[in-house]
């Protein structure tokens, strides 16, 4: 294991972040006398009793606080009911969130297959087709507007479904794992009825026993991962292009001091796709011209960032924890928002520079911003509306700080361009990722994921550091979400990373041609990787089922209630995951031996809240070996590789100009 990395949460003093960036703007923060997400997190400390799930409101008898010699609540609810019951609601909330952003792709598909949203249409027919297989509608000798309309209608059945034959999707997944959930009884049903259910079960007098909330916590979860989130992503992906490799660039250098800068933060890629699309039209950029710009700029923050950077190579600005210090650049016309991860105080910093915070969505109005609402029957002409209210904007800019700080990145690898890549355009297939697996070249892989918590002492060093360290041991990393912003600004995202891996891992990316730390798309998109790990399982070589596969899970700065949907939905299907920060169950030692012993019996896999990411790192590897005796394959021994290696460590420098060749 690598030294401690520098500023963990171990040191005292240590620095807020290990971006340049957030350390650059937070000093400006505090000279300007800003408050902003780190101050306050110094200022206010979480609540004791909750953070360790300890505190029940579920009635108004409450809150009951479950501390010292109160071990029951009014109504005689123990720490175990309790801490189980605000788990399963954790959950529930956060597959509400993803789901019902997949509820709202699907509606998107329908209005443009049935010419309601004229500005909408399938870009993707190959994988229109590919899904309707999936979903058992006919497809052959139809127009793509009539499979798509019919597409957009069996995946809306799915979230009402009321019958008990699961989830369509479900059946993706290796035979074996739909056994285990039907022998369990935890096959999702219709998405929005697991939701309803955990809310009902968690009712004041309803479900009581820890375990048997926990049941029905995993089946929810599991309609989010097998159900809306990969109806999401597959929607998305046939309206707007199934993502390949794109290179771009990330962090606050890539603001442009003389143009129109609109930062497009959130999660839908509705409203973003059009906004790229309408940035490029000679109309609005004659508009920018006229008040003075050069022209306009977009960026992406947050997971919208994630989607229009995989399919249009627009930069990356940041993630969760960057989203108000964007603001006090002074240089952002407009942060045009629409749901999820949206701080309520971007308004108030906004306040005292010249941005205006557009909020967007029918379903998240922010008090004092601007609110333009997206309609999908006209969401080219709102898009220009938006964009015209950023550029009338420009006159009013002030003086602006723009750190000179950009990364290169390589992202878009969706699951199906992985196949490809590996198997040929004659062959797509996931054999040669299981062979390199089965030789020991690649001693596992892990998907790192996930959010920003203003409560790590360091923001973004945990997400970099696992990721190393993986890389070094022989494990690809795949990763989404805030994490993999993390990695972009570190330069994690690029083919040179080659060189910090294991002699191993180098050898297979050299010879595929792909960075040892692959981008695999936004919080919904985790179910990419459930596509990679059933297709991998299925392939033969490591077993039958996706728990037989030396895999691991991680959420380093998780703090989000979709971040515990996806962890559950990973352990559900077979991944061991760890969660970074805190537990939100340490209240209750039977709910922790439940999730993570219990799980293991249950489903093959556990659920660890473990705030030392070193150890959760210690505890993956070992897991990772553990599986791959359990497949009875060669012990891991990096001395064996990359003995043919044509270059040694070192060959690879930049030039003067930043690119990079073989010296
Ligand atoms: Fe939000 Fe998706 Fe978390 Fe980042 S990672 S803080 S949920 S933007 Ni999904």
């Amino acid at each position: 294991m690598a030294e401690e990395t520098k500023g963990s949460k171990k040191e005292s003093a240590a620095p807020k972040s290990i971006d340049p960036v957030v350390l650059e703007m937070l000093e400006k923060a505090e000279a300007e006398g800003v408050s902003t997400i780190f101050s306050r997190s110094a200022e206010t400390k979480p609540c004791p009793i909750g953070h360790e799930g300890n505190c029940c409101k579920i009635c108004y008898m409450g809150p009951c606080r479950l501390v010292g010699k109160t071990t029951t609540g009014l109504c005689g609810a123990t720490r175990d009911t309790v801490a189980a019951r605000n788990l399963a609601r954790m959950c529930a909330a956060g597959a509400a969130a993803h789901s019902d952003h997949g509820r709202d792709m699907a509606h998107t598909l329908l209005a443009a297959a049935t010419g309601e949203a004229p500005d909408y249409k399938v870009k993707d027919e190959r994988k229109l087709r590919v899904v309707a297989h999936y979903l058992g509608v006919e497809e052959a000798g139809r127009s793509k507007e009539e499979v798509a309309a019919d597409v957009a209608r069996v995946a809306l059945n799915e979230f009402g479904r009321q019958d008990s034959e699961g989830l369509i999707y479900t059946h993706r997944a290796p035979a074996k794992r739909q056994e285990i959930w039907r022998k369990l009884g935890i096959t999702p049903r219709g998405i929005d009825r697991e939701v309803v259910e955990t809310l009902h079960r968690t009712h004041i007098g309803n479900d009581q026993d820890a375990e048997h909330i926990l049941d029905h916590a995993l089946r929810n979860a599991l309609a989010d991962g097998w159900g809306g989130s990969m109806l999401s992503t597959d929607i998305s992906d046939i309206l707007f292009g199934t993502p390949a490799p794109v290179a771009a660039t990330s962090n606050f250098g890539t603001l442009r001091e003389d143009e129109v800068n609109v930062v497009i933060h959130g999660h839908e890629p509705t409203l973003s796709e059009l906004i790229v699309a309408a940035a490029s039209d000679p109309e609005m950029i004659a508009y920018a011209k006229s008040k003075g710009a050069k022209g306009i700029n977009l960026s992406g923050m947050c997971c919208t960032a994630n989607e229009i950077l995989m399919r249009q190579g627009v930069p990356l600005l940041g993630n969760f924890l960057s989203q108000e210090l964007a603001v006090l650049t002074g240089a952002v016309e407009a942060m045009v928002v629409d749901i999820q991860c949206i701080m309520q105080g971007l308004v108030a910093v906004a306040e005292d520079y010249h941005t205006k915070i557009i909020s967007t969505s029918p379903k998240a109005k922010l008090h004092g911003a601007t609110h333009i609402e997206f309609h999908e029957d006209r969401a080219m002409e709102i898009a220009k509306q938006i964009l015209r209210t950023a550029i009338d904007n420009y006159p009013n800019r002030g003086k602006v700080h723009i750190p000179d700080v950009q990364d290169r990145l390589v992202a878009g690898f969706s699951h199906e361009y992985i196949s490809y890549m590996l198997g040929g355009s004659l062959r797509e297939s996931f054999r040669p990722l299981n062979d390199a697996i089965m030789t020991g070249r690649i001693r596992g892989a892990a998907g790192v994921v996930g959010c920003n918590n203003a409560r790590v002492a360091t923001h973004d060093v945990e997400h970099i550091d696992i990721v190393k360290e993986l890389i070094k041991n022989d494990i690809l990393v795949v990763t989404t979400g805030c994490d993999a912003i993390a990695c972009a600004k570190q330069g994690l995202l690029t083919p040179e990373v080659m060189e910090q891996c294991g002699p191993g891992l180098k050898e297979i990316c050299n010879t595929i041609g792909i960075p040892p730390v692959l981008h695999m798309g936004s919080c919904v998109d985790n179910t990419r990787i459930l596509t990679v790990v059933a297709q991998s399982a299925t392939e033969g070589g490591l077993g039958e089922d996706i728990s037989d596969l030396p895999v691991a899970g991680f959420a380093p700065e998780w703090m989000s209630e979709k971040a515990i949907s996806i962890g559950m939905y990973f352990v559900a299907s077979g991944v061991t995951t760890w969660m970074g920060v805190g537990s939100p169950v340490a209240g209750s030692p039977e709910v922790v031996e439940i999730i993570t012993k219990g799980w293991q019996d249950k489903v093959g896999a556990s659920f660890y809240f473990e705030p030392d990411h070193r150890k959760a790192l210690e505890d993956s590897i070992a897991h990772i070996d553990a599986k791959r005796k359990a497949l009875k394959l060669p012990e891991y021994d990096p001395t064996k590789f990359a003995k043919s290696a044509t270059y040694l460590p070192g060959d690879f420098a930049p030039d003067k100009h930043g690119a990079y060749s073989m010296a």
